[in-house]
């Protein structure tokens, strides 16, 4: 086996490890203009954007790539299951709040994990991470801490810090993904619809549960509320954040293929290799752009433009070629021209920027010095750049 092929598969099994492809064998590519219709006219001014051209990419979106979800369920109901006003040795309030989404005759409930400082001015902006990895990572009891989800240090840069686990919206696997939200809406035996919605879509979903939650608790401020993922939770929280625009930052954290990543690229996870091992993730349209990238109608940087006017973060790390951080860059670059058109300011560089040097105009972007994670530095840029837009004093 030649070192390359040794290094893709170590890459494959996700373990960090620096860069394993050339830029010269990326092959060349033309990515879709988000500011030219379908059609072929050009996008002339920020009404056109609103009310014609971002509609148009959403619905590419959804046709191709994660699929339709549904509206709101019939009701949403909150019950308070746990509430601390005395967590974090007296510096934040605990709540775990049971949600649950009934249409018709069925329900289905997942819990929100919320603390909020006790010594800030309320409502006190909210970052929510739909957390991919194991409830360990964002324990209640504060027994466990982990650097995936530092919730102390959040709390105390004065910010609200909320989880819920994907996997309850919608189980994780091929097998029984449509066993979570899904069965409320769809005959969880009947075949999927070419443009059914897929999990990814579905975790967004839960994290639209959880706005409607915010809006609710008066120690939250709704407004102003960061929907944060990492990996497939990052590629979950672009898409949750297009598809519901009460969320006013929105972060993926080396999101990759069918996240931030070009998918044009074919650097590190390619379409055909992701729909294999994730069928569950996209709607069943997407396979047809397996090996055909070039003929997907929109590219995902139109994903990252979808959030414009409206700030957006994408991050990288340095050791995660399975996620093709340059694509991530790019992504991110090339979502500017829809960000200028409304009036906001694109990412203010135009090439990638060494490791520690976040960039942070309305669009964000910083790379990580190391592997494929989500880590309390990757946090307190986030909470830096939150700082910025919320206009918040950034603490030293
Ligand atoms: C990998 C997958 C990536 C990424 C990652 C993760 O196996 O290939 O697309 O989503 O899992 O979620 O950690």
């Amino acid at each position: 086996m030649s070192i390359k092929a040794l290094a893709i598969g170590i890459a494959v099994l996700g373990v960090c490890m620096t860069p394993v492809h050339a830029e010269e064998d990326v092959p060349e590519y033309t990515l879709p203009d988000p500011l030219v219709f379908e059609g072929g006219e050009r996008v002339l001014d920020a009404r056109a954007w609103f009310d014609q051209r971002r509609p148009e990419i959403l619905e590419a979106f959804r046709e191709h790539v994660y699929g339709r979800r549904p509206g709101p369920p019939d009701s949403v109901e909150f019950e308070s299951v746990e509430e601390d006003p005395e967590a974090m040795e007296g510096e934040a309030t605990l709540k775990q709040v049971d949600i649950t989404s009934i249409q018709g005759e069925d329900e289905h409930t997942f819990e929100l994990i919320l603390f909020t400082p006790n010594d800030a001015p309320t409502p006190t902006p909210v970052f929510l991470l739909m957390n991919n990895r194991g409830p360990e990572n964002t324990d209640p009891t504060r027994e466990e801490k982990s650097g995936f989800w530092p919730a102390e240090e959040v709390i105390e840069r004065g910010y609200a810090v909320a989880a819920f686990q994907v996997s309850d919206v919608a189980p994780d696997s091929a097998d029984n993904f449509r066993e979570g939200v899904m069965r409320l809406f769809d005959d969880p035996d009947a075949e999927r619809e070419p443009d059914g919605w897929g999990a990814l879509a579905a975790w967004g979903w839960g994290a639209s549960r959880v706005m409607d939650y915010f809006e609710t608790d008066d120690a939250v401020d709704a407004p102003q509320a960061a929907l944060l993922g990492h990996s497939r939770g990052g590629k979950a929280s672009l898409w949750g954040g297009a598809e519901d625009e009460r969320y006013s930052i929105v972060i993926s954290n080396n999101s990759g293929c069918g996240g931030a990543a070009i998918s044009r690229r074919r650097v590190g996870e390619r379409v055909s290799q992701i729909n294999d091992r994730f069928p569950h993730w996209f709607c069943v349209n997407f396979r047809e752009y397996n090996d055909r990238e070039r003929f997907l109608p929109i590219d995902q940087h139109q994903l990252v433009a979808l959030m414009a006017p409206r700030p957006v973060y994408v991050a990288s790390a340095t050791e995660d070629d399975w996620a093709d951080p340059l694509g991530e860059f790019k992504a991110a670059y090339h979502a500017g021209t829809a960000y200028e058109l409304v009036g906001e300011e694109p990412l203010p560089v135009d090439e990638q920027p060494p490791p520690g040097e976040p960039a942070h105009g309305t669009v964000g972007y910083h790379i990580r010095e190391g592997s494929h994670n989500l880590t309390p530095e990757d946090w307190h840029h986030y909470m830096d750049f939150a700082d910025k837009h919320f206009e918040r004093e950034t603490s030293p």
